[in-house]
């Protein structure tokens, strides 16, 4: 499961994923997915179960926890700015597409304050709630050109349309599905004309790629009023934030200056800042007391959980102890799609698991379950394998 960073450029794309992406030592050596200049691991916020099941504490692997709140690891990309006409090679134009493909879910960074415009040039009273509009639609025009690039002018085959697509994982049964809910007639085999095809072309990256709205800059003055206005619209996938003050908290608190877990409302001062530390933190303390939070949490959390639609399960191999041989107590958190079974999950611990997989137990409610059971969120699940 992978989130993806986008939007236009200026918006501040890499403020926030350098924000997000700022982990303890511990977890960012764990071996989830290598780490470059684009590519980072997050983490969701989850219930911890060692609080549910009565136990003084547990000693996270993979994850962290602090105070009774388990940290997921997540991957996240940062992408290249997108451009008004990429999907004609404009800007970095396709690089850019091209890095959308492993995504499931875009985390689109608007610019709240009005500031900047599509091409990232500051401009007065640009409209945030335009870039959302716009990056659809330019997605929307790249999965076009691909299938269109694909029929070189021919009337295009269903089939080809699928296979044109796959690379974005997009299936015939997806391309089946959008063009039912445009109320388009593809039985017959064949793709629909131009108007037709764009049509589909939308539909399916709304399907494909849903989208969480970072409306950023949110300490900037304008961006409320901004934000309200968009409220007004009915979005419910879009979140205010401030990329900078979380950046800046997650700085302060590397440096030993700050306790500060990520969501929270606040932040306990544990070193001496010097004056203009001093000045900066008092920014920030007054920006969370107007706020509650930096907001940069919460449009993870909800992108992972409500878009993703993902669950948090946690593999032991002793029952009674929750524990691995070693010991450790709910050493592991994975994130796995809703849906996932049981032997699913034996495989992402470990292939000889699924391939010796014999049955499983529900630990929390001490049941036996088979291959196919459905994991359910914070199921705590022990593999049993064979020799
Ligand atoms: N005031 C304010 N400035 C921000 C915020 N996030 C990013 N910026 C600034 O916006 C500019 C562009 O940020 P950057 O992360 O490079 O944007 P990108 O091009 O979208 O990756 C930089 O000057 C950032 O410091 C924010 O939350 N508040
Ligand atoms: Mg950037």
């Amino acid at each position: 499961m992978l989130l993806g960073v986008v939007g236009a450029p200026n918006k501040g794309k890499s403020t926030f994923f350098a924000a997000v992406t700022m982990v303890d030592a511990a977890i960012a050596n764990y071996p989830f997915t290598t780490t470059t200049a684009s590519r980072g691991v997050t983490y969701v916020r989850a219930q911890c179960p060692h609080v549910e099941l009565g136990l003084k504490a547990c000693n996270p692997k993979n994850s962290k926890c602090v105070d009774g709140v388990r940290l997921v690891p997540v991957g996240i990309i940062d992408t290249p700015g997108l451009v008004p006409e990429a999907h004609k090679g404009r800007g970095l134009g396709n690089r850019f597409l091209d890095s959308l493909r492993e995504a499931d879910v875009f985390i689109q960074v608007v610019d709240g304050s009005g500031k900047t415009d599509l091409h990232g040039n500051p401009c007065q009273g640009c409209s945030p709630m335009d870039e959302v509009a716009f990056l659809k639609e330019e997605i929307a025009m790249w999965v076009f050109e691909i299938m269109k690039r694909k029929g070189g002018g021919r009337h295009l085959a269903l089939k080809e349309a699928a296979l044109s697509l796959s690379g974005l994982r997009i299936s015939e049964g997806m391309l089946l599905q959008a063009a039912a809910s445009c109320g388009l007639e593809v039985g017959d085999g064949t793709m629909p004309d131009d108007d037709g095809m764009k049509r589909i072309a939308q539909k399916l990256v709304e399907m494909r790629f849903p989208i969480a709205v970072a409306f950023n800059k949110v300490d900037l003055p304008g961006a409320k009023e901004e934000f309200e206005k968009a409220r007004q619209r009915g979005l419910e996938n879009v979140f205010a934030c401030s990329a900078a003050i979380e950046l800046a908290l997650r700085k302060a608190a590397e440096h030993g200056l700050i306790e500060y877990a990520p969501g929270q409302g606040s932040f306990k001062l544990v070193g001496t800042p010097d004056e203009k530390q001093k000045e900066a933190l008092s920014q920030i303390d007054a920006f969370l007391k107007a706020h509650k939070s930096s907001g940069v949490q919460e449009i993870i959390d909800w992108a992972v959980y409500k878009k993703m639609g993902a669950i948090v399960v946690y593999p032991v191999e002793d029952e009674h102890r929750l524990s691995n041989h070693k010991g450790e107590i709910l050493p592991d958190a994975f994130l796995v799609p809703k849906g996932t079974t049981a032997r699913q999950l034996a495989g992402m611990v470990h292939s000889e698991l699924a391939a010796k997989f014999i049955g499983a137990i529900d630990v929390k409610r001490k049941t036996r379950i088979g291959a196919d059971h459905l994991l359910g969120d914070g199921d705590v699940i022990k593999i049993i394998a064979g020799r």
